[in-house]
C-alpha cells in the first residue's frame, strides 16, 4: 500500500513526539523494580480521566488530571517513593522527544510540507515539552484542546486543524502512536498513519490508519 502524502502533517505529542515514559526514565535507579509499571498506570489513568470527563460533559486541565493520574500511580504503587513526585512532574514538563522525532519534522519541512501538533495537552505543558524538545521552530502549529474544554476524540477537537490550516480533512495527514487517535483521526476523515512502535494489536475496525509505520523514520521516506 502506498502512502498517500496530503500537504499538512499533523501530528499527536504524547507518545508520539514525546516520549511520555522519558519522565520515569530520569528517575529509573531511585524507582526501582516497578518503575515501569508505575508509568504505565500514569499514563493509563491520565488518558482515563480525560475521556470519562469529556463523556461526562466536564472538562479538566490535562495538567491537572497529568498530577492526579501520578497521585493515583503513587498510590497502587507503594514501593515507589512519593517524594519522587515533584521530579518525575517536572520531567514531564519537560518530556524528551523520540529521536525520530526531530529527523521527520526536519525531512517533511524540507520536502515542503506544512506541519502541526495537536494535543490533548494543556498549552503550558505542551509549549514547554515541545520547546524543551527543540521541536518549536519545525512546527506550523501547536494546538491544544483547550481552547474547546474537551479531549480528542471529540470531532470537534480535529476540527481545529481544518480551521487553523484552513483547510479540508483530506487535505491532512495525521500521525499518531494512540489507536484511538488514529480512530478519532479517520472517522473525521483526516488519513491516519498509525506508528506502532510498541507492535501492539490492531483495533478499531471501522477506522483503520492508512498505514502503519514501525517509527517515525519511515515518514522522511513520504513523497
Ligand atoms: C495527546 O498528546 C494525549 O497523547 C495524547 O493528545
Amino acid at each position: 500500500m502506498s502512502v498517500i502524502s496530503p500537504p499538512i502533517f499533523i501530528f499527536d505529542a504524547y507518545g508520539t513526539l514525546l516520549d511520555v515514559h522519558a519522565a520515569i526514565a530520569r528517575c529509573r535507579a531511585e524507582a526501582g523494580p516497578e518503575a515501569d509499571r508505575l508509568s504505565a498506570i500514569w499514563r493509563t489513568k491520565q488518558l482515563e480521566y480525560s475521556w470519562t470527563l469529556t463523556l461526562a460533559g466536564h472538562y479538566v486541565d490535562f495538567w491537572t488530571l497529568t498530577e492526579r493520574a501520578l497521585d493515583y500511580a503513587l498510590a497502587l504503587v507503594p514501593s515507589v517513593d512519593k517524594g519522587l513526585k515533584t521530579r518525575l512532574l517536572e520531567a514531564y514538563f519537560k518530556l524528551d522527544a523520540f529521536p525520530d522525532a526531530l529527523p521527520a519534522l526536519r525531512a517533511l519541512k524540507a520536502k515542503g510540507h506544512k506541519t502541526g501538533t495537536l494535543s490533548n495537552g494543556s498549552p503550558d505543558m505542551l509549549k514547554g515539552a515541545v520547546d524543551a524538545a527543540g521541536l518549536t521552530s519545525d512546527l506550523d502549529a501547536v494546538l491544544s484542546v483547550d481552547v474547546l474544554k474537551m479531549f480528542k476524540p471529540r470531532p470537534e477537537v480535529y476540527g481545529l486543524v481544518t480551521e487553523c490550516f484552513k483547510c479540508t480533512p483530506s487535505d491532512v495527514t495525521f500521525v499518531s502512536s494512540n489507536r484511538w487517535d488514529v480512530m478519532g483521526a479517520t472517522a473525521f476523515g483526516f488519513r491516519a498513519l498509525w506508528i506502532n512502535r510498541a507492535k501492539m494489536p490492531d483495533e478499531y475496525p471501522e477506522f483503520p490508519p492508512k498505514q502503519v509505520l514501525a517509527d517515525l523514520s519511515a515518514l522522511a521516506a513520504l513523497s
